[in-house]
């Protein structure tokens, strides 16, 4: 894994390990964390579903899963700062880290529905947000206060949206949420609140620093330092992406065929449609083959073969999704002073000799 921070942890995968698996072994999986892991008692732990709700639950894991239908999601999980890099290749971004493509992995996860345990506590209709809590303490940017995060009550009763335990057949890892995690299916990762212990409807989003100040889309003069609650676009839904997984960002090849493949992934209930290659700064491209998705939420490798010139080759990739969206091309339009959800086409130099 490449380490950004020990601790809080935070890591990827190099990007030629997410190649080839359409799900991404449990210790490939990128981990990204605010503040340290907590070691939670399963025992002792309960889930409080409270807030607008007719009936407040406190649910053990055994309630859970004797309660409600068990139900599996492949879904791809794509932190905001994904690509973070090429970003600061634009201009710097001071106490972020430098994410690569790695930030991005795909599980399948098991456990009930969100909509079901909702539908049994008795959502009201004036709830508007199902927001969750979890007990690890940020030491990354803003006030030390528990993770949280919320959802708009359409999403969080679609039906797709897991409190997971579950991950790739096995127990979900301690690393990645146990005992119980939220996976918002086609949502920036931010969203699927690990460690949850509560979840509460209510009528205005969370109030909390990563929901109303953090993961929002600041203008690019804007100072991060005095952004507060409701500034900024706040993220939601993953913009389409794709990244260049293999061969790796300066590699050398021999003359012949090269084979090129990566992943691409388009957010919400879009799936990507088709996948461009370009030998030639974009003046033309070339279809490379994609996987269909395992799911309307998880993301699709691709590959295509080609013949590179002696030299050295920019190698140009670009995602269209299933509504004729295609990616930006620049990363410096795109650029934020938090420096979230660079979708631009991705860009890697090969040297054929
Ligand atoms: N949940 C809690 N409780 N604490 C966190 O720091 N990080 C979020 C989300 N859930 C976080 C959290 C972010 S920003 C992302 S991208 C995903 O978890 C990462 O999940 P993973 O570490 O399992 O890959
Ligand atoms: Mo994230």
């Amino acid at each position: 894994m490449v380490v950004h921070r020990v601790q809080p942890y935070n890591a990827e995968p190099p990007p030629g390990a997410l190649a080839c698996h359409a799900l991404t072994p449990l210790d490939t999986f990128y981990g990204r964390n605010h503040g340290a892991i907590p070691d939670l008692d399963v025992t002792a732990w309960r889930l409080v579903v409270d807030g607008l709700v007719d009936r407040p639950l406190t649910l053990s894991l055994d309630d859970l899963r004797g309660n409600f239908p068990e139900r599996t999601v492949v879904a791809t999980l794509q932190c905001a700062g994904n690509r973070r890099a090429g970003f600061l290749r634009v201009r710097d971004i001071p106490g972020e880290d430098p994410w690569g493509p790695g930030a991005t992995s795909t599980a399948s996860w098991a456990g009930v529905s969100l909509a079901d345990v909702l539908a049994f506590a008795g959502l009201r209709p004036e709830a508007a947000h199902i927001a969750f809590t979890a007990p690890d303490i940020s030491e990354q940017g803003g006030p030390p206060e528990p993770y949280s995060a919320s959802i708009p009550v359409a999403k969080a009763t679609a039906g797709e949206v897991l409190l997971a335990w579950e991950m790739n057949g096995r127990a979900l890892p301690r690393a990645h949420g146990a005992p119980l995690r939220v996976v918002v299916p086609g949502w920036i990762g931010a969203r699927s609140v690990k460690w949850l212990q509560r979840v509460t409807a209510q009528t205005e989003p969370s109030g909390g620093y990563f929901q109303s100040v953090a993961y929002r889309i600041l203008p690019a003069e804007a100072d991060p330092e005095q952004a507060g609650p409701g500034d900024g676009i706040s993220l939601g839904p993953v913009a389409l992406n794709s990244a260049i997984l293999r061969p790796a960002d300066g590699a050398r090849v021999s003359p012949g065929p090269v084979e090129v493949t990566g992943y691409a992934y388009a957010g919400d209930d879009r799936t990507v449609a088709r996948m461009d290659i370009s030998l030639d700064e974009g003046r033309s491209w070339l279809q490379a083959a994609l996987d269909p998705p395992a799911s309307p939420w998880a993301w699709q490798h691709w590959r295509i073969t080609v013949d590179l010139p002696e030299g050295e080759t920019a190698i140009i990739a670009r995602a269209w999704d299933t509504t004729g969206a295609a990616q930006p091309e620049y990363a410096g339009h795109l650029w934020n002073p938090k420096g979230y959800a660079n979708n631009s086409w991705d860009r890697i130099a090969v040297t054929c000799r």
